[in-house]
């Protein structure tokens, strides 16, 4: 790993020119991204960005960092296997509500499970962006889009329980409507050694609903910090995250305040131990013959 070194947010943006509609919360976010990453003081070249598709999914492409636009659905997986491998390297995983929660959604559980140490940011718009306007994991119950009419009889998944409930050691929500209070609370996700998930309420200005627009967002908004909630409490953070959909909280919800041990520091130990001799090897042969 190299010495930290002075970067500013511009030395994080690509010469792609983003194509997301003019005013999608998304430019807000990799704007945010580019100022944590600066506050880290990782050179590009030792962050692995990975997404799957979706609107939001392109942002690794407007990064300097090693990027991989995947399949729909498997940013975890893919950044998981990177960071198992290249432990030394940052990693950050991105999509959208639709990629994250529906397709993708089995896979959350499991890297929370290992904790995985990476970041996890979702651009939650309650729609499919990129295929323009489809009913989405996260639209409220009611909703009308072209696959849902007459209205959409599911209701929503709430990501902020949903990864409480799986025991994430890092749980945070932002939005564009504080983007300096977005990239401190990036920035603190990427510090935290586990994985951490940040849900961002970003508004999508051509399929998205009014009330989740800019001035919806501030209508509902709430400081979680102002409050007084305290983030080492998770009862306190599942009670707030209840929620989600009629208030926005903005901040951390919850931060392990003795963050346990990653899948790769547990894999490490493992190696340790059995290159010193300390473990039979014997029972490592076992479960390759055996399988
Ligand atoms: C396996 C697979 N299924 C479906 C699709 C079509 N598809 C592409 S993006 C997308 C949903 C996009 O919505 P979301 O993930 O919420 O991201 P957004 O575009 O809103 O940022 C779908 C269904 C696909 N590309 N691959
Ligand atoms: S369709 Fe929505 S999510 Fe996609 S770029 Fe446009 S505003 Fe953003």
């Amino acid at each position: 790993m190299s010495a930290t070194c002075e970067f500013q947010a511009k030395d994080y943006r690509s010469d792609l020119k983003p194509i997301w509609c003019p005013g999608c919360g998304d430019f807000s976010v990799v704007a945010s991204i580019y100022r944590a990453l600066a506050a880290i003081g990782r050179p590009p070249h030792e962050i692995a960005f990975v997404s799957g598709i979706g609107c939001s999914s392109r942002i690794p492409g407007y990064t300097t960092a090693y990027g991989f636009n995947s399949v729909h659905g498997r940013a975890l997986p893919i950044a998981q296997g990177i960071k198992l491998s290249s432990p030394e390297l940052l990693v950050l995983a991105a999509g959208g509500d639709g990629d994250g929660f529906s397709i993708g959604g089995g896979h959350i559980a499991h890297a929370i499970r290992r904790n995985m140490d990476l970041t996890y940011i979702v651009m939650d718009n309650q729609i499919y962006g990129l295929t323009k306007g489809q009913l989405s994991p996260t639209s409220q119950k009611g909703r009308i889009t072209c696959t849902s009419h007459y209205g959409s009889l599911e209701a929503p998944v709430n990501p902020l329980l949903y990864v409480l409930a799986y025991g994430a050691g890092f749980v945070a929500q932002a939005s564009p409507t504080d983007i300096a209070g977005m990239a401190a609370i990036i920035e603190e996700a990427i510090r935290y050694p586990g994985f951490a998930f940040v849900n961002i309420q970003s508004p999508c200005v051509t399929y998205g609903e009014e009330a989740q627009q800019i001035k919806g967002l501030k209508a509902i908004s709430e400081s979680l910090a102002a409050l007084g909630h305290d983030s080492a409490d998770r009862l306190a953070a599942m009670d707030l995250a209840q929620h989600y959909g009629s208030k926005l909280h903005l901040g951390v919800f919850y931060r392990d305040p003795d963050p346990a041990p990653t899948y790769g520091d547990l894999v490490r130990d493992r190696q340790a131990l059995l290159s010193q001799g300390a473990l039979p090897k014997e029972r490592i042969l076992d479960l390759f013959i055996k399988s």
